[in-house]
């Protein structure tokens, strides 16, 4: 029987979904991101389809409403000024039909349309034809755009999601941020700033947007302009995985998805590219300098996600989870580049683990997802739902109430998630 007192877990993921509804869309949480987030919103829409199916489909629908001309859906939507959050849309000068940013996010929508689709089909058949074309545009954008050798690059470290990620440390070296003017940051009087990227990264990102908005954002002249060109496992692995979930959607409404399977054999072919034979691992690739990053981060292990049972991935997460006792880590704990509260370089992520977890539970690793599930769980029960977590004490990190915690809880974690959420 549930004590009125004290809500339960999934009633508090529930109220953190509601809370961080502004109506149409999610806000990721309060005054620290308080715009919508493109896989933020793909994620609050697997929480809600956990008890509102309706809902779950608007979110998705208003982050597309985004969509710019040339496909691509911009990683942050603007509706509403918020003098919180910088940069904003004044900075960033995005040409879309919505206020926006200029580059995109890990393209996870289409596979958490498939999840709720499968949820409920007949709830949802109206929407998803309403959507497929739009997934497939910005899919496509993706494969004209920003493939090198079939992997998928990221232009701005913002766009893979992992900000500060020790992934990006020599294509960040390479810029130079002259003439980057003064700015002041918002997000450090919201979260400790030694959870938070530092001065020189965000010089750095700064620097990137003003490039792009000078350029109008036009495709063609980033593609030659942009010193930052990184071939990235979070977008590869991503897109190939989204890419079949859009061709089952596909088929499921009776469309043509020629196109689609042809490009996830190019995909299929692209990740191979990430593999550094030094490292034993999946890696980033900078593509302007040609060197690998040498590092083992969360998104390595996405492999599973994209399908890929790659032997050597297992032997890594062996490792990893053997030296961590919050896995998965966003880098190596062994590296000395390794910092357990700085945000993308070393924190636990509940995304990832979630991406990670359903990943080797479909590729047979049940054991291991399993014990990734059970994991997770701990640690959202024990210390909140943070934004990303201490993985050698678990302790919460960033900002708190988190959407996409509260969406992994309903989606996975929570011992009474309904079935087919995950
Ligand atoms: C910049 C919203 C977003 C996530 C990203 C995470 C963080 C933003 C920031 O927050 O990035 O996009 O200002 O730090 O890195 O993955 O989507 O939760």
């Amino acid at each position: 029987m549930t004590n009125q007192m004290t809500p339960t877990m999934d009633e508090q993921a529930r109220a953190i979904l509601r809370g961080n509804d502004r109506g149409g869309y999610t806000v990721p949480t309060s005054g620290l991101y308080p715009y919508q987030w493109n896989w933020d919103s793909a994620f609050a829409a697997w929480g809600f389809a956990t008890f509102d199916v309706a809902r779950a489909w608007v979110e998705i629908e208003t982050l597309l409403s985004g969509q710019w001309d040339n496909g691509m859906v911009p990683h942050i939507l603007f509706h509403r000024p918020d003098p919180g959050y910088f940069p904003g849309p004044d900075v960033w000068g995005g040409v879309g039909p919505v206020p926006s940013s200029g580059i995109s996010q890990p393209p996870v929508a289409a596979s958490f349309a498939r999840r709720v689709y499968d949820m409920d089909p007949d709830a949802s058949r109206e929407a998803l034809v309403r959507i497929f074309p739009k997934l497939k545009a910005w899919h496509q954008w993706f494969m004209d755009w920003r493939l090198d050798q079939g992997a998928v690059c990221i232009t701005h470290p913002w766009e893979a999601g992992r900000d500060n990620t020790p992934d990006w440390d020599g294509a960040m070296a390479g810029i130079d941020p002259v003439g980057v003017g003064d700015y002041t940051r918002r997000d450090t009087s919201h979260v400790d700033p030694a959870m938070r990227p530092t001065k020189y990264d965000y010089d750095r990102y700064i620097w990137l947007v003003q490039l792009g908005r000078r350029l109008n954002w036009g495709d063609a002249a980033l593609l030659k302009q942009n010193p930052f060109r990184v071939a990235d496992p979070t977008m590869t692995f991503t897109l190939l995985r989204a890419q079949r979930d859009l061709a089952a959607l596909g088929r499921a409404l009776g469309e043509d998805v020629g196109s689609i399977d042809a490009a996830i054999q190019e995909l299929e072919a692209g990740a191979e590219t990430l593999w550094n034979p030094d490292l034993a691992c999946y890696d980033a690739r900078d593509v302007r300098s040609g060197k690998w990053a040498g590092c083992v981060s969360n998104a390595s292990f996405l492999n599973w996600y994209a399908g890929i049972d790659h032997p050597g991935m297992v032997a890594q997460y062996d490792r990893i989870t053997s030296i961590c006792k919050y896995p998965v880590p966003s880098h190596d704990p062994s590296s000395d580049r390794f910092d357990p509260k700085r945000y993308w370089r070393g924190p636990t992520w509940g995304i990832m683990n979630a991406l990670i977890g359903l990943g080797l539970e479909e590729c047979g690793h049940t054991d291991r997802a399993e014990a990734l599930r059970q994991t997770t769980g701990e640690l959202i029960r024990d210390h909140g739902f943070a934004e990303y977590f201490d993985p050698l004490t678990g302790r919460a990190a960033g900002g708190g109430t988190f959407t996409w915690t509260a969406a992994v809880w309903l989606g996975w974690t929570s011992p009474s998630r309904p079935k087919g959420a995950s």
